[in-house]
């Protein structure tokens, strides 16, 4: 099979969905057609307003590792498929960032730039978030900042960024848009566009010395957006964050910040012992602190319990709709408390559908 075999037969299972799951848009005959020729003439076709919107909505309804898939139909799509130079796409980034954050009531949001055309590649970002940490690769081996992006830091640096004269454990990194034309530049984010919450613990007062802070809105850059046999390389999407993401694994992880031990210890905790549970307990303030600094600064989260009982009235509302839903257990299942949570307790469907959200190694740095 073609290329553009392959692009008809997509195009036409998102037109048939499409239809079918919008009466009012009347008979598929007519758009089918044009689309064929479209695609005949050009390699590819240019989807309607209500298509593209549809289709993000749909490809996060049917990523099979989201758990916050309940309000999918409330996704707003920003279209900005004439956006293709790196400096326009930077800046709806930071746009972006400031219409999500929406004072700390958070809006799901995706900005859809140019797709891949047979005569154009599509413009692509970097970073895997619009919002990242810098992690330092220090003299004695340990990393200052976030060590999850410790080469993506080293290879910025490698390509003229400046990072700042006092560095920290939270150093926003720039921006990089690659297109066709001038090749990958780099963007440094405004400092409004970047919202951050401070971290406290409501009974450990302590807690706020450790100097911890996180960023509100985690908008994911990296992925792409495949409707009906089209590709969008970049199409940032946001919605809220789950805390156990940031205090479980961000915070908690080994190779990330990795605050565990030191938390055990100021909590006075017998860390020589494993029996005594003092990882875990560790792991459950440093979670109540996420949640509670995130509530206090007034900026949208959910915790894991919530989340996950939100999740199975989707799964049950899908089912009543006749649709299949799948997840992926490994990824919908919280990385702690997970059988106090009703998501483990169960299995799922676990068939790729379309449209949806891939992470592929060409797409990502
Ligand atoms: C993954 C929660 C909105 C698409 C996840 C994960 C969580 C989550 C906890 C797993 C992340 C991890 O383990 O690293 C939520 C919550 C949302 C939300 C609470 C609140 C509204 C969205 C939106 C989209 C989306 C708006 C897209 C339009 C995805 C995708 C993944 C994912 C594609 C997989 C990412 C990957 O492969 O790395 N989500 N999500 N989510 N979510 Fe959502
Ligand atoms: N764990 C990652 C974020 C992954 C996506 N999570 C969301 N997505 N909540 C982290 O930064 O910790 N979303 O679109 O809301």
């Amino acid at each position: 099979v073609t290329d553009t075999e392959l692009v008809r037969a997509a195009a036409r299972d998102f037109l048939e969905l499409f239809h079918a799951e919008h009466p009012k848009a009347g008979w598929m005959g007519p758009r089918l057609a044009a689309v064929m020729r479209e695609i005949d003439l050009t390699g590819t076709y240019w989807h309607t307003p209500e298509e593209l919107a549809f289709g993000a909505r749909v490809a996060w309804r049917n990523n099979a590792r989201c758990i916050g898939r309940l309000y999918w139909r409330s996704l707003q799509v920003r279209d900005l498929r004439t956006v293709s130079d790196a400096r326009g796409v930077a800046g709806h980034c930071f746009d972006h960032l400031r219409a999500a954050h929406n004072g700390g009531k958070i809006r799901p949001m995706i900005s859809v730039f140019a797709p891949e055309a047979p005569s154009r590649p599509a413009p692509r970002i970097w970073n895997e978030q619009l919002i990242r940490y810098a992690g330092y690769e220090q003299p004695d081996g340990r990393v200052l900042g976030d060590p999850r992006y410790r080469a993506f830091t080293s290879e910025l640096i490698r390509r003229g960024w400046r990072q700042p004269d006092r560095t920290g454990a939270f150093d926003v990194l720039p921006l990089v848009v690659e297109t066709v034309d001038e090749g990958p530049r780099m963007f440094e984010l405004p400092v409004d566009a970047v919202h951050e919450v401070p971290l406290a613990h409501p009974e450990l007062a302590w807690f706020a010395d450790l100097g911890m802070r996180w960023h509100a809105v985690p908008v994911i850059s990296n992925n792409r957006l495949d409707i009906g046999g089209v590709s969008y390389p970049a199409a940032p999407f946001n919605g809220w964050y789950m805390g156990t993401e940031i205090g479980a694994r961000n915070f908690g992880d080994n190779d990330r910040y990795a605050l565990v031990p030191e938390v055990a210890e100021r909590m006075g905790l017998d860390t020589t012992d494993e029996t005594s549970l003092w990882r875990d307990r560790a792991l459950v303030e440093i979670n109540r602190a996420v949640l509670h600094s995130y509530n206090q600064s007034g900026v949208t989260i959910t915790d894991h319990h919530t989340e996950s009982r939100r999740f199975l009235i989707h799964l049950e509302r899908e089912e009543k709709a006749g649709r299949r839903c799948p997840a992926d257990w490994t990824w919908i299942v919280p990385p702690m408390s997970g059988s106090l949570t009703p998501v483990f307790h169960r299995y799922y469907n676990a068939e790729t559908q379309l449209p949806n959200f891939f992470n592929d190694p060409e797409a990502t740095h």
